[in-house]
């Protein structure tokens, strides 16, 4: 990806030399275009995608999803879909518990349901593959409208624990599933934050995560729930609008545009920002909004640099210590 757009570069920087009888014009007709560029947008789906994922335990104790062996994360990594994509996800579980793979908002035969009830876990040691389609929105025979598949979702163990996977998701086992719908505007970069319990990501509290970005850059936030309590997401200096994308389709969508967004458990959610837009660089805080988890620690930081790299105001590690 970052070599595609290296080479890009490089292109128009020939370009730009090929035609320099003409530099001024060439050069001003270049920032116009750079300044105008529309964002990319997703693709109509209908791929028949492979994956395979390691449900691991890690070395703290906790558990992941990976798509490395050795190399789980929490949360696990972002699985990114079309509409009318189908996934087979080969799933080996190398813990000593049984566990599995369940997911929000998709389409999924119940052998692909990853719980006890309908024997769709995975045992110690062994390898199952689960299969999660999607669909676009469309008439159904009868004229009623049936919904896409588009959305922020989110996948997790249904098993370790209980059978509702409780201890799995305390430990770690959960990651986020954006489904795009053709012609969504496509962010520069996406960060997770899944609130669970008390803590963001499972992080010691009061450290993070802490999330970087450009000015100007386009970054999708994903935002899951889980665990025993309801909280209120909010971040400092951007705004999305409330509906499936984040995004306001126009000067008449009548989508409320907002800061903060009570979530509870299981419930998803995301949007994009165009970074410090309006406001600048800076370190902005993002947090719940529940008094006594903020000041518990249920916090970090979007930084957003200059073009520079530096951030007006901001120590790395002295927002800890100011209280
Ligand atoms: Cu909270």
């Amino acid at each position: 990806m970052d070599r595609r757009g290296f080479n890009r570069r490089v292109l128009l920087g020939g370009a730009a030399v090929a035609t320099s009888t003409s530099l001024s014009l060439a050069s001003e007709a270049g920032s116009v275009a750079e300044a105008a560029a529309a964002p990319r947008t997703a693709p109509a789906g209908g791929e028949v995608r492979h994956m395979k994922l390691y449900i691991e335990k890690l070395p703290d104790g906790q558990m992941g999803y990976g798509l490395d062996k050795g190399k789980a994360t929490v949360p696990g990594p972002l699985i990114e879909l079309n509409e009318g994509d189908t996934l087979h996800i080969e799933v080996e579980n190398t813990m000593d518990v049984a566990a599995s793979l369940h997911v929000h908002g998709l389409d999924y035969e119940i052998t692909s349901d990853g719980t006890k009830l309908n024997k769709s876990h995975v045992e110690p040691g062994d390898t199952r593959t689960y299969t999660w389609r999607t669909h676009a929105p469309g008439r159904r025979k009868d004229g009623t409208w049936r919904a896409g598949s588009a959305g922020y979702w989110h996948y997790h163990d249904h098993v370790v624990g209980t059978d509702h996977g409780t201890g799995g998701l305390r430990k770690g086992l959960f990651g986020p599933v954006i489904v795009r719908r053709a012609g969504d505007i496509l962010p520069d970069k996406t960060v997770t934050v899944v609130f669970n319990d008390m803590l963001i990501n499972n992080k010691p509290a009061h450290s993070g995560p802490n999330f970087e970005a450009m000015v100007g850059d386009r970054v999708e936030w994903i935002v899951i729930t889980h665990g025993e309590y309801y909280h209120t997401f909010h971040v400092h200096g951007h705004r999305w609008a409330d509906n499936r994308t984040g995004l306001l389709t126009g000067p008449d969508d009548p989508s409320q545009v907002i800061d903060n967004k009570i979530t509870g458990p299981a419930d998803s959610f995301g949007f994009q920002v165009i970074a410090g837009e309006g406001v600048g660089a800076g370190a902005w805080m993002y947090h719940c909004h529940v008094q006594s988890h903020s000041d518990m620690g249920m916090v970090g930081l979007f930084l957003v640099k200059k073009a520079d790299g530096t951030i007006p105001g901001y120590e790395p590690g002295g927002h800890e210590h100011e209280h």
